[in-house]
């Protein structure tokens, strides 16, 4: 295991707090309460961000609904030329973003540069040229014309996690935008500072009240806002009890929901796979932004002809595995992002052993020289897992991938499918038939054969089961956004 420890440039790039941002204008919250913004590398705070209440919802939604009035008339092209111009700017300060999440959020520089930033920045970029592919249908029959419209649906509540905060924001508010929706959005009370410095910086560009960001605890902010008769639409991204509960928020005016909720994903290698290929993907998939994903390919179900020489040689990678100081280039594992992820994940280690499961490496905290209130862990493995144990079963977001042993495709599909959760899934094999046949069996939304984490801009992202509902990251969510109207023309003079 490799420690890094060199402070690369901690200097806190951040306001010393932020307001909401409501109407086009930074402004405190109601409640006069603030909640600090912590580097979980270092244990700083960096700011401090509003703790948002009903009145400050309240507020929030008459900007917004006073916004849809015109937003909603926008051409295609005037919300085109808005996303474009916003992915450009995203661009160009590719690096300051990447820092930012680094600072607040602890993933690695490597991971924000390459990987969140760029995504987000392609949302924009993905549904700018959606916005003109939101055309009707006409009908013809003898007797009359069926025109119908496809309109926005007004106010839209998102509510956005901590783990990928831009990535996140990006893929809640382009396609809404691009329908001609207007937006409140909800940022995680951890790890939004990169959100608000985002609308800091779009300020210019996005006409008031379009959209609109109350920062705040969930159980402050999100009824209040699920619950007002002028939201149209809930998007959510978050865990299943928050999820549940948000669900029923929204049967109070039965307005549409989509749920993009957890992962246990399961990856399978099998007999005929390129072994080295596998291991190097569910490395990644372990350390991969710390674990704290919903794509992460936890549940590794190997083949007893295999297991022994993919076990070692994950084992090698992980141990390899640089961690440390998130804003040094060379890391390739930072910090958890807040305490209550720290204790999580820390906790499952114990849960683990508790089971009989037997740890091949990992399981334990990791002191940073340097960086000694930082929370890190060591990239974890257990091995001799089986389906019925709680680190099968739950997802804990963090470096910790489960091993499980098969032999025949029956059982491994049963196994794989004994899971609450369908986000996404592994393949690795190099027999066609193996790869169609389990590829259809499997109960999730997303299949990876061959490479993990495979992503592709406009590839849709969402989940079977408890996973949630709803596909974002492309095209067809423009669906959850927009409503159909049937105008039906009668053509025939005189009485029927
Ligand atoms: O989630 P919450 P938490 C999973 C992951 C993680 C666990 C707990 O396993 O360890 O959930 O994380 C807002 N009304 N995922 O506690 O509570 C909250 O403020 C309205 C997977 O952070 O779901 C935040 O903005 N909103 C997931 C958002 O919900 C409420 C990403 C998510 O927080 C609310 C994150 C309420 N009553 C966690 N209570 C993924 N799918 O990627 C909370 N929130």
């Amino acid at each position: 295991m490799t420690v890094v420890d060199i402070k690369a440039n901690l200097k806190n790039i951040f306001k010393p707090e932020y307001g909401h941002f409501i109407a086009g204008r930074w402004i405190g919250s109601d409640s006069g309460k603030t909640i600090p913004q912590i580097n979980p590398a270092t244990g700083e705070i960096l700011s401090c961000v509003q703790a948002g209440n009903r009145q400050d919802v309240l507020r929030a939604v008459a900007a917004a609904e006073a916004a849809y009035a015109s937003w909603s008339q926008t051409t295609p092209d005037e919300r085109q030329a808005l996303l474009i111009e916003i992915a450009r700017r995203m661009r160009a300060r590719n690096a300051e973003y990447a820092r930012m999440e680094c600072l607040n959020n602890g993933k690695t520089i490597t991971e924000a540069t390459y990987w969140d930033i760029p995504i987000a920045a392609a949302q924009f970029d993905l549904f700018a040229g959606a916005a003109h592919t939101l055309i009707g249908e006409t009908r013809n029959y003898p007797d009359a014309l069926q025109i119908v419209h496809r309109e926005p649906l007004g106010v839209c509540a998102q509510i956005i996690p901590w783990n990928v905060p831009l990535l996140m924001m990006a893929a809640k508010i382009a396609p809404a935008l691009a329908a001609g929706n207007t937006v409140v959005l909800k940022p995680a009370e951890s790890s939004c500072l990169s959100v608000l410095e985002f609308f800091d910086e779009m300020a210019d560009i996005i006409p008031p009240g379009v959209v609109n960001v109350v920062t705040g605890y969930g159980a402050d902010v999100g009824e209040a806002l699920v619950t007002h008769p002028s939201v149209r639409k809930v998007a959510f991204t978050g865990s299943v009890p928050t999820a549940r509960k948000i669900m029923q928020y929204a049967s109070a005016n039965i307005i549409p929901q989509t749920m993009e909720l957890g992962g246990k994903s399961a990856q399978v290698v099998c007999p005929t796979a390129d072994i080295d290929a596998a291991v190097e993907g569910a490395a990644l998939s372990t350390i991969f932004n710390k674990g704290e994903v919903c794509l992460a390919g936890s549940r590794i179900y190997v083949h007893s002809s295999v297991k022994d020489e993919f076990t070692e040689k994950l084992v090698r990678v992980l141990n390899s595995v640089r961690v440390g100081d998130p804003l040094n280039p060379a890391t390739q594992l930072g910090a958890l992002a807040s305490q209550a992820q720290y204790e999580k994940v820390t906790g499952y280690f114990d849960i683990g052993r508790a089971e009989g499961a037997r740890v091949l490496t990992g399981a334990e905290p990791l002191r940073v020289t340097g960086l000694e209130k930082g929370l890190f862990v060591r990239p974890t493995v257990f091995d001799d897992v089986s389906d019925e144990m709680r680190i099968a079963r739950e997802e804990i977001f963090g470096p910790v991938t489960a091993i499980f042993t098969w032999n025949r495709e029956e059982e491994v599909l049963r196994s794989v499918n004994n899971s609450p959760y369908g986000l996404a899934g592994g393949i690795w094999s190099n027999d066609l038939n193996q790869v169609h046949r389990m590829s259809r069996q499997m109960e999730t939304g997303t299949i990876w054969v061959n490479r993990y984490f495979n992503a592709k801009t406009g590839n849709a992202l969402g989940g079977y089961k408890q996973s949630g509902f709803g596909r974002e990251f492309a095209h067809e969510i423009l669906g959850d956004y927009t409503h159909t109207k049937s105008v039906v023309i009668n053509l025939q003079d005189g009485p029927l």
